[in-house]
C-alpha cells in the first residue's frame, strides 16, 4: 500500500485530493493544524472524514519539528504540499505570514525531506499568480514570473526552493503551476463561490444584492477535482519537472456572475462603469449587483490564461469541464444548501 501525506487536507484540494488518493489505495496522512472549530466539513461532504486509511494529524507548516515528526512517522512515498495562506486579498494584509506560510512552510517539507528520506516524492502547489503581470499569452512552464502579490511573491519563493532541491539534492520534487480552479467546496472568499453563494442566498431571499470588485478581471478557471488528478500524475511520472495546469480558455469576472445568475434562473444586464457599474435583473429592473472598491486590490492581476500543452503531452493530463458546467454544478450546491433546491 502506498503512502501519501497531504498538507492542507482540511482545504479544497486537500479533500479532492484524499478522496482521489483512497480510491486510488492509498493510505493517507492528512496533516492539519490545530483548529477551535472543527475544520472537516470538506471531508465530510466527500465522505471520507471516517475512511480507514485516513490518519488526520496535527500539523503547522510554520513549525519545522513537526514537518520532521509527521515524515518520520508516515514514512511517506509522496507528499503533496497544499497547505497555504491561499488568498490572494489577504496576504496584502498579512504579507510577513504569507511569506512565511506559503515560502518558508515549504522550505521546512524539503528540508524533512532531504534529512529523512530524500526518495520521497514532493509535489509543491505553485500557482498562475507567480506570472502576475501580463507577460505573454497564454502562460506555459517558460513565461517569466512577474508576482504582483505577497501570495505571489511568497509562492515563486516555494517554486524555485522545489527546483533547487530537485537539482541539488537529486530529489523528486515537482512544482505543479496550476490555474484558477474551483468546486462547491470552494472556499467563500473566492470569487467564484462568493457568487455562487450570493445567487443562492438572493434566490433564498437571505441577500438583496451581491457586492463585487473588479469585474474585468479575466480568469482561466477549472474544475479542481480534476486538477488534483494532474498533481498526482505529476509524482507517478519518470521524471520530475514543472507543469501548467489549466483549460486554455478565460472569461472575466463578469462572465462569470452572468453564468451564475442565468442557472439559477435571472437574466442579467449590466450597465454603468468602473465603481458605478450595477448588474440588473432584465424583467424586473432591480440591482442584484453592485461595485464595492473594497475588493479591489492594491495591484491586480488582469489577466490569465494557461498553456497546459506540457501536461497533456507528458502526462495525458487535460481539462474537460466547461465553464458553464462547473458554475452549474456550484449554484445547484449552493441552492441546496440554502434550502431552495432539496438534497
Ligand atoms: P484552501 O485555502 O482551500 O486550503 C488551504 C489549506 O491550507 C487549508 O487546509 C488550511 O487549513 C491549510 N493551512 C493554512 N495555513 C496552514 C499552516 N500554517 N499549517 C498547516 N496548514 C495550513 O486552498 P486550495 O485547496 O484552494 O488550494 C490548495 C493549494 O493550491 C494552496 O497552496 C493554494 O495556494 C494552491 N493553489 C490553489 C489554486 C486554486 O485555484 N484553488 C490555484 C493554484 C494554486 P485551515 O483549514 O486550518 O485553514
Ligand atoms: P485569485 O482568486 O486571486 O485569482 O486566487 P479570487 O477568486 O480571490 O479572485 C479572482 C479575481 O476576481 C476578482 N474579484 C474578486 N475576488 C474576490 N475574492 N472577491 C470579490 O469580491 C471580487 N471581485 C472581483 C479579484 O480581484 C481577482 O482578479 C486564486 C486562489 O485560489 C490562489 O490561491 C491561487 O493561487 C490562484 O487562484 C490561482
Amino acid at each position: 500500500m502506498k503512502r501519501a501525506i497531504v498538507t492542507g487536507i482540511t482545504g479544497q484540494d486537500g479533500a479532492y485530493l484524499a478522496q482521489w488518493l483512497l480510491n486510488q489505495g492509498y493510505r493517507v496522512w492528512g496533516a492539519m493544524r490545530r483548529s477551535a472549530s472543527s475544520s472537516l466539513w470538506r471531508l465530510q461532504e466527500l465522505g471520507i472524514e471516517q475512511h480507514p486509511h485516513l490518519t488526520l494529524t496535527e500539523f503547522d507548516l510554520l513549525d519545522l519539528s513537526s514537518a520532521l515528526r509527521l515524515v518520520e512517522q508516515a514514512q511517506p512515498d509522496e507528499i503533496y504540499n497544499l497547505a497555504a495562506q491561499s488568498f490572494v486579498g489577504t496576504s496584502f494584509g498579512q504579507p510577513l505570514l504569507t511569506a512565511q506560510i506559503n515560502g518558508m512552510g515549504a522550505l521546512n517539507l524539503l528540508e524533512a525531506i532531504r534529512v529523512i528520506n530524500p526518495k520521497t516524492r514532493f509535489y509543491q502547489a505553485s500557482t498562475s499568480e507567480m506570472f502576475g503581470k501580463v507577460q505573454q499569452i497564454p502562460q506555459s512552464e517558460s513565461t517569466p514570473f512577474y508576482p504582483r502579490s505577497p501570495y505571489g511573491v511568497s509562492k515563486l519563493f516555494a517554486h524555485w526552493a522545489t527546483i533547487n532541491y530537485r537539482e541539488s539534492y537529486d530529489i523528486f520534487a515537482c512544482s505543479g503551476i496550476l490555474f484558477n480552479h474551483e468546486s462547491p467546496l470552494r472556499g467563500l472568499e473566492f470569487v467564484t463561490r462568493k457568487i455562487t453563494d450570493g445567487v443562492a442566498r438572493i434566490r433564498a431571499g437571505k441577500l438583496d444584492c451581491l457586492e463585487l470588485g473588479n469585474l474585468d478581471a479575466k480568469r482561466d478557471w477549472g474544475y479542481a477535482a480534476e486538477y488534483v488528478v494532474g498533481m498526482w500524475k505529476m509524482l507517478q511520472a519518470p521524471q520530475p519537472d514543472s507543469y501548467v495546469l489549466a483549460t486554455g480558455t478565460c472569461h472575466t469576472v463578469r462572465d462569470f456572475v452572468r453564468l451564475a445568475f442565468a442557472a439559477a434562473g435571472y437574466q442579467l444586464a449590466f450597465e454603468g462603469t468602473g465603481v458605478d457599474e450595477v448588474g440588473r435583473e432584465a424583467s424586473s429592473g432591480k440591482v442584484l449587483v453592485r461595485v464595492n472598491p473594497a475588493f479591489f486590490r492594491p495591484a491586480e492581476v488582469d489577466l490569465l490564461i494557461g498553456d497546459a500543452t506540457r501536461a497533456k503531452e507528458h502526462l495525458g493530463w487535460q481539462a474537460t469541464t466547461p465553464l458553464e458546467a462547473l458554475c452549474r454544478m456550484m449554484v445547484q450546491r449552493d441552492l441546496q444548501r440554502h434550502g431552495v433546491l432539496a438534497g
